[in-house]
């Protein structure tokens, strides 16, 4: 268990999976560049030493460039997290509340906020500006003072001054507009370099009112410690590097985009909240945290997955006890296309479970069921089963215009989808033609 970003920075580097970059570096693209890399050759976590304009400053990037890297956090190999996962996202532990933190050693308020002092980082070629992209916002909300945490970009506008992309169907987003509805601003704290299973848990598919940090607590199988804000009524985890607080200035708004979004395509200009930051506070020796959103695989698709995956696999599991594996696969963004294994025990079971992973409103658009001999993690298996198993007129199923969650360009509106299924299940009865060869001693070959 890592009490923050600092212990897990340890553990990697350990592990051989932590680079550390003496080259000295610029904030605009190039660290975003080594993140884009890291993804694509599936390698490590990177801690860049030297940053131009901001001496003193470690910026750690791409911490969970990889879905290697979201295991470390679980301490798990990449096959068992979803099932940790789905154990542990209902043991919630609530956090107990601290009184000293390293992240208070610095204090900026009033004249001294400058977030130009933070190496915040411009990331893809068309993005707009510098965006902060890898803090947990923590807001209460404005009824029931009940904590959410979440992952949110902020757009850099002035010394004092952030956006924040939180639309009304996330948590934050909606507290934001019911504070605006009685004229007041809504506090938000981001805490930046935070233990990695919080900024985990932050993608849990929990309701409104239940805390992400409880989730968090679960993981860690021990509550998170946190503390009190300097100017605002909010708690952050007390191991993390830099606390910003902020409220949101109602019914202000400014222009958010284009930015790099995880389509892997470009978003439009949004029309985002805006917040006054009322205090930076830090550990003497900060280092800054940033992520990559866009072509996946990015941080905005590994640390979303096993929510995405343990929600798909809770839905089947609703209809087919005997669920073997989901695998929310890269190509569909973390989040859009499901492979599933089920043991078959009706003809048709396939096909129910697919269009309850369609109907269930979890933004998947394309469900692919496979046998339990299928590997749904190894592209090669599933294309397979889709070759030899499956007839297009008999076993797709197309549902015109669905209602969403996607950033999908090809969607007709926003919001909208038309989505399919594909049974890739055998017959029942299919007997040896179906079956998989195998050569008997495969599995044991210790000669080569
Ligand atoms: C790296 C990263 C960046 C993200 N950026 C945003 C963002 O800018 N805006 C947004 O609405 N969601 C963003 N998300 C997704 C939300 O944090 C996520 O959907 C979260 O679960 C929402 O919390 P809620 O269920 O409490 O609303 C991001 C996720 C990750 C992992
Ligand atoms: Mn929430």
């Amino acid at each position: 268990m890592f009490q923050g970003l600092r212990d897990f920075l340890d553990h990697l580097d350990r592990r051989g999976l932590l680079a550390h970059i003496k080259k000295e570096v610029n904030t605009k693209y190039e660290i975003a560049a080594g993140i884009r890399k890291a993804s694509d050759t599936n390698g490590p976590a990177l801690l860049f030493e030297k940053v131009a304009g901001y001496p003193g400053w470690k910026v750690a990037a791409g911490i969970f460039a990889t879905r290697r890297l979201v295991a470390e956090a679980f301490e798990l190999p990449e096959r068992e997290v979803v099932q940790r996962y789905l154990e542990r996202e209902d043991q919630r532990i609530p956090p107990v509340l601290v009184k000293d933190s390293p992240a208070k050693e610095v204090v900026w308020t009033g004249k001294d906020i400058d977030l130009y002092k933070l190496p915040i980082v411009t990331h893809s070629e068309l993005d707009c500006g510098p965006y902060i992209t890898i803090g947990i916002q923590v807001g209460k909300h404005p009824d029931t003072g009940i904590r959410n945490v979440s992952i949110h970009r902020l757009l850099l506008l002035d010394r004092d001054k952030l956006s924040c992309w939180a639309p009304p169907d996330h948590h934050l987003g909606r507290m934001i507009l019911q504070a605006e509805d009685s004229g007041k601003g809504l506090p938000i704290a981001t805490a930046i370099g935070v233990d990695p299973l919080t900024a985990i848990a932050s993608q849990s598919k929990v309701p409104m009112g239940v805390d992400e940090f409880d989730v968090a607590g679960g993981f860690h199988g021990a509550p998170v410690e946190l503390v009190r804000c300097e100017t605002i009524d909010v708690e952050v985890p007390a191991h993390c590097e830099i606390i910003i607080e902020a409220v949101t200035i109602p019914g202000e708004r400014c222009a958010d985009g284009p930015f790099a979004e995880y389509p892997g395509t470009y978003s439009e200009t949004k029309s985002a909240p805006v917040m006054r930051v009322t205090a930076i506070t830090m550990r003497r020796d900060a280092i800054y945290q940033t992520g990559l959103t866009g072509f996946p695989l990015t941080e905005n698709h590994t640390m979303i997955e096993p929510a995405n995956a343990a929600a798909a696999f809770k839905e089947v599991r609703r209809l087919c006890p005997e669920v073997k594996a989901v695998n929310i696969t890269p190509g569909g963004t973390s989040r859009h296309h499901c492979v599933v294994s089920i043991r078959k025990r009706h003809e048709d079971e396939g096909r129910n479970v697919a269009t309850a992973l369609l109907a269930a409103n979890l933004g998947i658009k394309l469900a692919i069921v496979v046998d339990e001999d299928i590997d749904v993690f190894n592209p090669t298996e599933v294309e397979w089963a889709v070759n030899t198993r499956m007839q297009p007129d008999r076993d797709l199923i197309i549902i015109p215009r669905m209602m969403s969650s996607t950033l999908d360009p090809s969607a007709p509106r926003s919001r909208s989808t038309a989505k399919w299924g594909i049974d890739a299940t055998k017959p029942l009865d299919g007997g040896i033609f179906y079956d998989r060869v195998r050569i008997p001693g495969e599995d044991s070959v210790d000669f080569i």
